[in-house]
């Protein structure tokens, strides 16, 4: 995937209303927005095509998939129905689940991202202990595309050294988690940002400052 300025928008505003703003605002910054739950939940799956007619922007569905493998494969199928690029799924449910959406994804010639340890503090009680396992089933399942925590660096990096470096790497926390992006370029290959950007003033400035730090 080439995401322009390595910058993908998370776009967790609540109505179609709001997003249009904020998307028609970042996009000379921005070729990449994340949708996840609060905005399909507002407004249905509907909103990808839209979104996507509108701004000619590719979408990665986060979903965060984590079912058995049967209701995963119609989770995925609706999605990439709906339009989606790419979807997140979780890796702790085994590889029979994950394998589901990566073959789902595979049908439709779209993209499958593995998620991996998450950003948020919480993520130390379970999913950490097993973060390195859930990335080297990715590996062995011959996935490509992972999601890894911006805040820990030293997390990322390990996820980095598990993946190897033809991985591609995105990470959420950077902004109002704390992460730092230029630092977390280091080893991933974009950084996705919500609040910072579309919580701001002016959301296009944000973005514009965000991009200078990257440098
Ligand atoms: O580990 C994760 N952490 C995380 O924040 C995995 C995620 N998918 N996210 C998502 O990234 C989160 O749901 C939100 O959509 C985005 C981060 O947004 P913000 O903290 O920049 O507002």
């Amino acid at each position: 995937m080439i995401i322009k300025n390595n910058l993908i928008l998370a776009l967790d505003v609540m109505s179609e209303s709001e997003a249009i703003k904020i998307c028609e605002s970042v996009m000379d910054y921005i070729d990449t927005i994340k949708i996840g739950y609060p905005l399909a939940l507002a407004e249905g799956l509907e909103i990808i095509n839209k979104l996507k007619s509108k701004f000619q922007f590719k979408v990665i569905c986060d979903f965060k998939v984590a079912d058995i493998d049967a209701t995963n494969s119609k989770i995925c199928d609706e999605t990439f129905k709906a339009g989606a690029d790419a979807i997140i799924c979780h890796g702790f449910v085994g590889s029979d689940s994950v394998q589901a959406c990566l073959d789902v994804a595979e049908k439709h010639q779209k993209e499958l991202f593995l998620l991996t340890e998450m950003s948020h503090p919480g993520a130390k009680m379970f999913l950490q202990k097993n973060a390195d396992a859930i990335a080297q089933m990715g590996v062995k399942m011959g996935i490509k595309n992972y999601v890894a925590p911006a805040t820990r660096l030293n997390r990322l990096s390990d996820i980095r050294n598990i993946v190897g470096e033809d991985a591609f790497i995105i990470s959420p926390g950077v902004g109002k988690q704390g992460g730092d992006g230029k630092k977390t370029l280091e080893y991933s290959n974009a950084i996705i940002v919500g609040r910072s950007i579309y919580e701001a003033e002016n959301p296009k400035l944000a973005c514009k400052k965000l991009i200078e730090s990257l440098e």
